[in-house]
């Protein structure tokens, strides 16, 4: 079965994903029928419930499009729920440094390594049935599922060789967005691109998958060619609302036109 894992380090590039914030299973199907190959289910800055993030995670899983969440904060309690609702890895915002990321690979690791609790009953086991048993289910569980540290603190990058070498974390993101607020920047800043750079040599140089946000077509090319093995384009919110004020303005723009052509 595939997984957002074995997504990347494709041939064809960077495996390309989008936040999602709207739990529809119209917008589902559109998202599926675009191509688009993962997706990262947004609790940290949408109104989801868990029942709405497992009815996405069930019904984007069964179009081909890979789910992961990302989680509100650094607890046990939710991510715990999403992992045995079978999604394919969780975002976790903010980590400072290699201190947190160490302690969220744990929690989320199985024992020895870990103390993610045992949940075979549950979605992730095939309710009890999956095939290799219990067995299989914390294989999956520990090697199959992606922990991503998402770097967008000034802290993180100076820590980001720690991030990079904590066990239990299989790859990292970088937040442009939040990095340039804690570093009292602009995005488009010197620093902040500096910064980001920096971060993509060091997750190439240690082996460890690396993502971003990228704004366009040229920028997702000049990531890919730093070595980004995940990129997100969007959000849904983000794009519903752009392509419905360009048209809207469209519409707008020659009736306006045609008024004082009269
Ligand atoms: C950020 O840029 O801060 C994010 O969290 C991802 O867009
Ligand atoms: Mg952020």
């Amino acid at each position: 079965m595939t997984s957002f894992r074995s997504l990347l380090g494709g041939d064809d590039g960077p495996a390309l994903g989008m936040f999602v914030k709207i739990p529809a299973p119209e917008l589902t199907e559109i998202i599926a029928g675009a191509g688009v190959q993962f997706v990262v289910i947004d609790t940290e800055h949408a109104l989801l419930s868990v029942r709405d993030v497992y009815d996405m995670t069930v019904l984007y899983a069964s179009l081909g499009v890979r789910p992961l969440v990302r989680v509100a904060d650094h607890g046990y309690g939710d991510a715990q729920r999403y992992l045995d609702a079978g999604v394919d890895g969780l975002l976790f915002p903010h980590v400072s440094d290699g201190a947190e990321a160490a302690a969220l690979g744990r929690q989320f690791l199985f024992p020895p390594r870990g103390a993610r609790g045992m949940g075979f009953a549950s979605r992730a086991g095939r309710w009890g049935m999956l095939p290799g048993g219990r067995a299989e289910y914390l294989r999956h569980g520990d090697d199959e599922v992606a922990r991503v540290a998402m770097v967008e603190e000034r802290g993180s990058v100076d820590d980001i060789d720690a991030i990079l070498a904590a066990e239990g974390i299989d790859a990292v993101f970088i937040g442009p967005s939040d990095l340039a607020l804690s570093m009292g920047a602009s995005g488009k800043s010197p620093e902040v691109s500096a910064a980001i750079d920096h971060v993509i040599e060091r997750a190439v140089a240690a082996g460890k998958p690396v993502g971003t946000v990228a704004a366009d077509p040229a920028d997702a090319a000049r990531r890919a060619d730093q070595g980004c093995d995940y990129l997100l384009v969007g959000n849904d919110t983000g794009i519903f609302a752009r392509a419905l004020r360009t048209s809207y303005q469209g519409f707008r723009a020659a009736l306006t036109g045609a008024e004082e052509d009269r």
